[in-house]
């Protein structure tokens, strides 16, 4: 028997992470002040909205309702001009083996990610066809480090949490996964993501031969 996998989008399959800070420094320089590569640390992982709350608190702005509107719309715009042009070669290296490797042997997975650009996404990727499940920000009320996305992508892959297993870059992510009672695993540094049960810096570091001994039950 198999355990189920639960990526998330952003900093694990693709590198979108780097421009969803672009967009939130331009945001924020036009707004007149500066967000730093640290402070972008907690942003991943994080709705927009809650993003945005965040940006604008450290900045010490309060905005009207219908200017908060405006930002999330002309950052979303900013954000998704950034990668109108991706293709399947920007899938982050090492993923496509993994993802190859589950296919072929009927290997249950889905995406659990907190962006309502996922699907859209995964279909420039060419991926989008191949998830047994596809959860994102559209289909959740509560934003990660909330568990409700992975406790979703269980039922639909019809797994108990504790035989899920999640690939995580964020720090809200790895804390949501364990709310779930997943197995966490880390993409990205030790020092930001300590919290998950393993930590690999990218996925040309995951040995096929690990993947296939954590799915297995
Ligand atoms: P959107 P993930 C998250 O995606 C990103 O890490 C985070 O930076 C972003 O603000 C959030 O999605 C919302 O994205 O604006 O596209 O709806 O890492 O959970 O896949
Ligand atoms: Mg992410």
């Amino acid at each position: 028997d198999y355990r189920g996998i639960i990526f998330d989008l952003d900093g694990v399959i693709v590198d979108t992470a780097k421009f969803h800070f672009l967009a939130w420094r331009k945001l924020a320089n036009d707004l007149g002040f500066d967000i730093s590569l640290d402070q972008n640390e907690q942003l991943k992982g994080v709705s927009r909205v809650h993003s945005l709350e965040q940006i604008l608190q450290w900045g010490g702005k309060t905005v009207s309702e219908a200017d908060f509107e405006r930002l999330m719309v002309s950052k979303n715009e900013d954000y998704l001009a950034r990668i109108s042009h991706m293709s399947e070669d920007d899938l982050l290296p090492g993923v496509k083996e993994v993802l190859d490797f589950l296919t072929e042997n009927d290997i249950p997975f889905s995406l659990g990610s907190a962006s309502k650009n996922a699907r859209p996404i995964l279909k420039s990727l060419k991926i989008y066809d191949r998830f047994t499940a596809i959860v994102d920000g559209n289909d959740v009320q509560k934003a990660k480090p909330d568990p409700e996305v992975f406790l979703i992508a269980s039922e639909k892959l019809q797994m108990k949490p504790s035989d899920c297993i999640v690939f995580e870059d964020s720090v809200a992510g790895v804390q949501a996964a364990k709310r779930a009672n997943m197995i966490s695993i880390g993409i990205g540094e030790e020092e930001v993501l300590g919290e998950a049960d393993h930590i690999f810096p990218d996925f040309t570091q995951i040995q096929i031969e690990f993947i296939k001994k954590i799915v297995t039950k």
